[in-house]
């Protein structure tokens, strides 16, 4: 039983066959206590059944008072209520999504509900279908996940119209992850991409409003919002979350930039000599600093890139500092208007850097040490590694 509490609370060995291993040990060290208190009693052969019957009662007994006495002290010291999540990543066109996804299955604060692909320019097409192929790649080979969240294939282009709904498998199932919750209890709806199937979601089912939060990381800075990558995918399925009135946080670029910009020597302290994850991360990120900061700086390795779209865990985690704005209206040059009621949005304001990388690290530490990880040289299906 204690064994069992033991790994509710320890979700990245949950999720795949290294929990069985867990379970066959418990066993084995059960009959090996046992045994030993057997002989240390003398019940060998030569006792009768009732004398055996009590025995057994007695360390049963003793054996439930410890679980029960385990179990509340694994809930009220421990264990803090896991954060229910779902993610729409458009994996495949850069390097952050891969540390947010890695932070977010490897982070036993997380309860992972599933994770969606979403549509990029730069992702081969049918964009959310690849994006949806390295994603289940990255879960069940560089995570090594036997079983995990479910995987769901978003949506290959943007929104038709602000009223027209994309049905993708990714939008169906949003709908139905949130029945589970309500205005006091929110799902967490991390977007990391263009949120094309969040808004057709929204504009399937408005009630979905009541039932989710959404932390986004997108814009160029606040007042302005502004042109940028994650916004620029789909203006108008952005329109549809605005507009909607569904609780926002919002991490923008300018704030990410401050807060998440890690250098050439910095990112190989980090990740390059750590286990087959972080080897994996490090390869990634050399490959597109040579790819795309290098061949303009031939002698310079002083300029950083951001891991940008980890700054939706770092608010989850409560490593960020927010402001509230009056909610604007996002017109189709992706400039902030004046909205048209009083309510509000959240905008990430700073990050605590230094605790965020901690953990990051300190997890992906925990994770590596306890799961049978490849260290096979996988197919590159990323889109800045094609030919
Ligand atoms: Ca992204």
């Amino acid at each position: 039983m204690e064994y069992r509490i033991l790994n509710r609370f320890t979700p990245y060995q949950t999720y795949d066959d290294n929990s069985r291993n867990t379970y066959g040990l418990t066993h084995i060290r059960c009959i090996s206590v046992f045994f030993f208190v057997d002989k240390l009693m003398g019940l060998d052969g030569k006792s009768t059944r009732m004398k055996r019957f009590r025995m057994c009662r007695c360390v049963f007994r003793g054996w439930a008072v410890r679980s029960g006495l385990f179990a509340l002290l694994s809930v009220s010291g421990t264990c803090a209520p896991r954060l229910p999540v779902v993610l729409s990543t458009d994996v495949g066109n850069e390097i952050d999504d891969q540390w947010a996804i890695v932070y977010l299955l490897t982070n036993p604060a997380f309860d992972v509900r599933g994770l969606m692909s979403a549509h990029a320019p730069s992702i081969r097409p049918p964009a959310g279908h690849t994006s949806y192929l390295i994603l289940r790649e990255i879960v069940e080979q560089r995570l090594g996940l036997v079983t995990h969240p479910p995987v769901v294939e978003g949506a290959s282009e943007p929104l038709r119209d602000i009223h027209t709904a994309t049905k993708t498998p990714a939008a169906n199932f949003l709908i139905q992850a949130s029945r589970d919750f309500d205005p006091e209890h929110r799902l967490n709806v991390l977007t990391i991409g263009a949120v094309t199937d969040l808004a057709s979601a929204i504009i399937q089912d408005p009630g979905i409003t009541n039932r989710i939060q959404v932390v986004d990381m997108g814009f160029k800075n606040w007042p302005v919002g502004g042109d940028e990558f994650n916004i620029a995918n789909d203006v108008k399925a952005m329109q549809v979350v605005l507009d909607s009135g569904v609780p926002l946080v919002v991490g923008s670029a300018d704030v990410c930039q401050a807060g998440l910009a890690v250098s050439y020597q910095e990112a190989e302290q980090m990740v390059g000599t750590r286990g087959p994850i972080g080897r994996w991360l490090w390869d990634e990120y050399q490959a597109w600093y040579y790819r795309f900061l290098k061949p303009l700086r031939k002698d310079d390795f002083s300029k950083p890139w951001v891991i940008w779209d980890t700054i939706t865990l770092a608010y989850l985690l409560g490593q960020t500092k927010q402001a509230v704005y009056t909610r604007p209206h996002l017109k189709d040059d992706m400039s902030f208007e004046a909205g048209k009621d009083d309510r509000k949005i959240s905008w990430i304001t700073t990050i605590d850097t230094k605790t965020f990388w901690a953990g990051f690290l300190d997890k992906l530490d925990a994770y590596e040490m306890t799961h049978a990880l490849t260290t096979e040289v996988l197919p590159a299906h990323t889109g800045f590694l094609l030919p």
